[in-house]
């Protein structure tokens, strides 16, 4: 049977350089298909007890968010729901992302991509990040230790 092929923009943990990177080299299936961008803005903040980058399914708000593109398999997929703790924790959800190279725009792809799912009205109005770093200037670096106890491991 043809396996069937997902294509997932990351943002933030699990971009190249990041503290999860790890997780996306552990799965052999997983293909790095280059950079992007989303092509509407919406709001990535740094927030909650592990200093998380999290997206915000506010379309228009914010800034345009650059990230990654990976094309994965099914296999994969569930693996990726599971350590971002999809639908309770972050929800998996398809948007348009393009793809590019320095800043020319090669092509417009749907992409799932991990939104948090529960946030307040005074997340919303934190600092927007076009550009995730753990090790940003902002100093909010990331705490593992999030892997061990958000509500998806529980
Ligand atoms: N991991 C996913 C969502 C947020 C996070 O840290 C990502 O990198 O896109």
């Amino acid at each position: 049977m043809a396996e069937t092929y997902h294509k997932v923009f990351v943002y933030g943990t699990l971009k190249k350089g990041q503290p999860n990177e790890y997780f996306m080299n552990m799965i052999p299936s997983v293909e790095y298909l280059g950079t992007a961008e989303t092509r509407t803005k919406y709001p990535l903040i740094i927030g909650g007890e592990w200093n998380l980058p999290m997206l915000l399914n506010r379309e228009g708000e914010g800034k345009t968010v650059k990230g990654e593109v990976y094309r994965v398999d099914k296999d994969a997929l569930e693996r990726l729901d599971q350590f971002e703790g999809h639908p309770d924790f972050y929800e998996r959800t398809e948007i348009d992302v393009n793809l590019t190279n320095d800043d020319e725009v090669l092509s417009t792809v749907k992409c799932w991509t991990y939104f948090i799912k529960d946030y307040s009205e005074k997340d919303v109005k934190q600092e927007h990040f076009s550009l995730y770093d753990s090790a940003g200037c902002h100093g909010l670096v990331y705490d593992a230790r999030e892997n061990d106890e958000h509500p998806s491991q529980s």
